[in-house]
This record gives structure tokens, sequence and C-alpha cells, in this order.
């Protein structure tokens, strides 16, 4: 009897909770349940009906608009391959190989029973032969025999939709993995015939491994490394082709009270995506890009060649930060990205502050151009004491702010200050080796005492920890002079003065 009660009122709570909250529940029911589609039995709508349309293509991170049709047509697309240096990271560049000039490539736009004219051109500038196999094409090889292209040359073939789905298309030339590893990879939205359910924004982000001779962060032109890539060990992990792609004056934008949908592929070549957006929870997601959705999801699993669907409503502003949540591909391999919301703040629903600082450091801003600046400079034999003070600067914050805080005056009892330190002005050339080696056991900074263990941070590469010497060098009162990229070459190679003997 008691237990009846407490369901009566249990229910009676939820409807009032219901008048506030529930509007939202009153869109049309999802389609996620049990019925069949059909597939490909049912994917054939009968043939093309009207004039053939030329396919909006667009360029990462914007994805076309709905088709709006309710008949199949005959749709054409042209896609042209186009190999090009591009930036990987700040000053380091890399030659890709793209669908359409970008990494991923053009995003197709179809619908489910469409007629597909797909037209494939290589550019007379390119080295190689490419083709496409698109994974939503019906037929062996989805369209890979049936469009190898020389450097300047075209083909064509022809395929109907028949399944509806976020497919990955990409290279299947020999050494296909070589080619998909360049960037040779994009998405096709093949809609269902009702399309998908509208919402604010939609954005199109796509996940790579990337193989290069040099480390992470390297600069200069770097090849492929064919043996990383074998050994799948990639040096880069990157959203859309380039550290930074989506970060700073790049990050994707939304409002308050919008929805947004993402588009998300993985293009591989190797690796599987634990894809997160630190701050939101995924209302839905369209697993592996079918026609199902799951709801209420944290990270979702995206093979590589795979893809995913993801819609989440905003209800609070600031930094979303989307990660490969394999969490040392996203800080110390490039997989990262921003979504900036603007609007009112809800402190209902979130009380804390930005995650900006803890988690980005400067990569929020994007302020990476000082190092860019440097690496061409280094390049050219005229890199000044100002552009190594300028890009280790923008290098300092995230790296060593998180510590020593964003003016070097440290916290107090835990980390001691770089700024004005007696320490480091009693020997200079203290700042690369600590970087290099960290710092164990007592220390008295500015006579205060620390014990405590800076570890150390030998990811960096030689320029970076030259650059942010020289920063801390001249910065905050120190006693100024520079540190050079060879000098912190051979600091790296050198036994630590401070090294204890027995660890
Ligand atoms: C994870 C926290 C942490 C990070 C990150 C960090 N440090 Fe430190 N650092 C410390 C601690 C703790 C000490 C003191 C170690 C001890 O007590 O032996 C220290 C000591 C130092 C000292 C000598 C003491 C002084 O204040 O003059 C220098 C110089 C220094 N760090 C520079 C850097 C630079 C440059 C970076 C960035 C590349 C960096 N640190 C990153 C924690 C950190
Ligand atoms: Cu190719």
């Amino acid at each position: 009897m008691k237990r009846i009660t407490w369901y009566l009122s249990g229910a009676a709570l939820l409807m009032t909770l219901c008048l506030s909250a529930c509007d939202r529940a009153e869109e049309a029911p999802a389609k996620s349940g049990s019925a069949d589609t059909g597939g490909s039995l049912k994917g054939d709508f009968g043939p093309p009906q009207g004039q053939p349309i030329d396919a909006v293509l667009t360029l990462p991170p914007h994805v076309p608009p709905a088709t709006g049709r309710t008949a199949p047509a005959k749709v054409i697309v042209k896609l042209d391959v186009i190999e090009k240096e591009m930036a990987i990271s700040e000053g380091v560049t890399y030659t890709f190989w793209t669908f359409g000039g970008t990494v991923p490539g053009n995003f197709i736009r179809v619908r489910q029973g469409d007629t597909v004219e797909f037209h494939l051109r290589n550019m007379p500038e390119s080295k190689m032969p490419h083709n496409i196999d698109l994974h939503g094409v019906t037929g062996p090889g989805g369209g890979a025999a049936s469009s190898f292209t020389a450097p300047g040359h075209s083909s064509r073939f022809t395929f109907k939709a028949l399944n509806a789905g976020l497919f990955v298309y990409h290279c299947a030339t020999a050494p296909v993995g070589m080619h998909v590893a360049n960037g040779m990879y994009g998405l096709i939205l093949v809609e269902p015939p009702e399309g998908m359910p509208p919402v604010d924004k939609e954005y199109y982000v796509m996940q790579g491994d990337f193989y290069t001779t040099g480390k992470y962060r390297e600069k200069g032109h770097q090849p492929f490394d064919m043996e990383k890539a074998i050994d799948e060990h990639p040096t880069y992990v990157l959203f859309n082709g380039s550290e930074g792609a989506l970060t700073g004056d790049k990050a994707l934008t939304a409002h308050v009270g919008d929805t947004v949908r993402l588009y998300v592929g993985n293009g591989g070549p190797n690796l599987v995506s634990s894809f997160h957006v630190i701050g939101e929870i995924f209302d839905k997601v369209w697993f592996e890009g079918g026609t199902r959705f799951q709801e209420n999801v944290q990270t979702t699993l995206i093979p590589s060649g795979g893809a995913a669907i993801m819609d989440f409503h905003l209800e609070v502003p600031g930094s979303y930060v989307l990660v490969d949540h394999s969490i040392f591909r996203a800080f110390n391999k490039g997989a990262l990205a921003i979504l900036k919301a603007d609007g009112a703040e809800n402190k209902e629903i979130y009380s804390g502050k930005e995650v900006d600082y803890v988690y980005l450091g400067g990569r929020a801003q994007q302020n990476m151009n000082a190092v860019a600046t440097a690496a061409a400079a280094a390049k050219t034999g005229d890199l000044s004491v100002e552009e190594q003070i300028a890009a280790g600067k923008a290098l300092f914050a995230g790296t060593c702010s998180t510590c020593h805080q964003p003016e070097g005056q440290g916290m107090a009892g835990v980390f001691p200050p770089l700024a004005k330190s007696d320490y480091i002005a009693a020997d200079p050339k203290r700042v690369p080796t600590f970087i290099l080696h960290g710092l164990v056991g007592p220390v008295k900074v500015n006579g205060k005492d620390y014990n405590s263990n800076m570890p150390p941070m030998s990811q960096l590469t030689d320029d970076e920890v030259a650059n942010i010497s020289t920063y801390v060098l001249n910065s905050w009162g120190n006693p100024g002079g520079r540190v050079s990229k060879a000098e912190a070459a051979q600091i790296r190679q050198a036994k630590p003065a401070n090294a204890s003997e027995g660890h």
C-alpha cells in the first residue's frame, strides 16, 4: 500500500516537473525505435526526377544545406584531387594529398535514392594517380576501380545511393595507407528520405593520424614516415588536418540555446577515436553514422573509416573542447578543437568558471603565429631575440604557466616564482636545464624554501626550450640573455648537474 502511494506521488511530481521542462519532448517522436528501414532493399525510389542538380560541396568545417527534396534526383558531384603543401602545426609544413584542397575533403550531401554522377579530376600538377572509394556506394570497390585517375585526367562513374547514413570516402590507390595518411578522406551524407531533424548549427569535423619523420612540432617541412605509419605510432592526431584548424579565431561558434550537430568522421589510417566534447553530453548520437540514435552519451567510439552524428543543446556559454579522449593525443599530438558558445550565463545550470585556462592555456587564443614567425626566421638564420621572446611567450602559456602562473609569480609554498628569481639570476642556464631534466629536492628562491618536484618536459623540441628560456630570462625583472636551439640540444644530451646517483 505504501509502495503504491509512493509511486503515485512520484508520478504527480514528474507531471509537475513536466509542465516546465517537457516542451522539448513534444518534438516529433524520435526515429530510433525498432522499425526496420529495410536498408538498400528499400532504398531505391525509382528513376531520378527533374533536371540534374549540381551538388553543393563545402569546405570543412561547413556542411551543405539539407537537400530539402522529397523525390529522387540526379546529382552531379565534381571533386578535384589537389596535392599541396600546407601547415600541419605552427612552423611545420607537410605535403598533403587532398580531395578539394583541404583535409578532410569537400562535404557531399545527397538524399537516399539519388543517382550520383561522380566526376573525379586529378590536377595536372599532381605527382600521383588517385581514385575514390565511397563507403556509401553499393558495388565492389565503392567506386575505386572506376575512378583510377592519372595526373591531368578525370574519370566518371555513377551510383545510386541506396543506404542512408553518414559515410567516409577515401582514396584507395596503392599504397592505400599512404594516400589516406596524407589526408585523402572526407564525408558524404546520404540523408534519409524524410531528411535529418533540423538543428541550429551543423559542423563537419574529421579526425586523422599523421606520421612525420620529425617529432611532434619539429619545425620546417616534414616528410611522411612510412615506418611510423606501419608501426601505428602517429606524430600528430588532428581534427581537420592541422593543429589549430579549429581553435582560436578558427574555433567553431554557436549561441546559448542552439542545438549543435556535429558530423564527425575518422579517416584514420590507423587510430580509432574516442570522441568527446569536454563540458557537454551528446543528447543524441547516431552511432556509426547509421539510422538509430543513442541518447545521453559522454564519449562515442568512431572507428577508422567510420563516422557518427551527434547533437547537443547548449545551455551555458564558454569554450567546449572537442578531443579524442585517448587523452595524450589531445594534449600532446594535437587532437583538440574548440566550440565557442556565446550568450548569457546560467548560474543555475553551471556556476563554475571558463575552462580555457585549465585545459588550454594559450591554445584558447590564437597566439601561435609568433611560433611560426620564429620558425621561419630560424630557417633563414636571422632569428632575433624579440622573435624568440614572442614565440616563447606563446609556448609558456599552458606549458609552464599551469604551475608557475601566467606572470611567473608562482604560488606560495608550492611553485617558486620565475619572476625576479634570484635562483635564475645566479645561473641563467638553469632555465633550459630544468625544462629538459626537471628539478627535485630543496631549493631557496627569493628567500623562501621549496622542496618539491618539477617534472622534465623533454617532449618540447629544442627550439621550444630555447624560446621559452629566452622569454623567461627577458621577463619580469630577470637578467636577460638568450638560449639558442643548439644550446638546448647540448643540454638535452648532457646529464643534469643535479642528477642524483641512485635513480
Ligand atoms: C607541474 C608543475 C611545473 C611546471 C609545469 C613547470 N614547473 Fe618549474 N618548477 C616547479 C616546481 C615544483 C619547482 C621547484 C622544484 C623543487 O622544489 O625542487 C620548479 C622550479 C623551477 C625553476 C627554478 C626555481 C625558480 O623559481 O627559479 C625554474 C627556473 C623553472 N621551474 C622553470 C620552469 C619553466 C620554464 C617551465 C615551463 C617549461 C616550468 N618550470 C614548468 C613546477 C613546475
Ligand atoms: Cu590518392
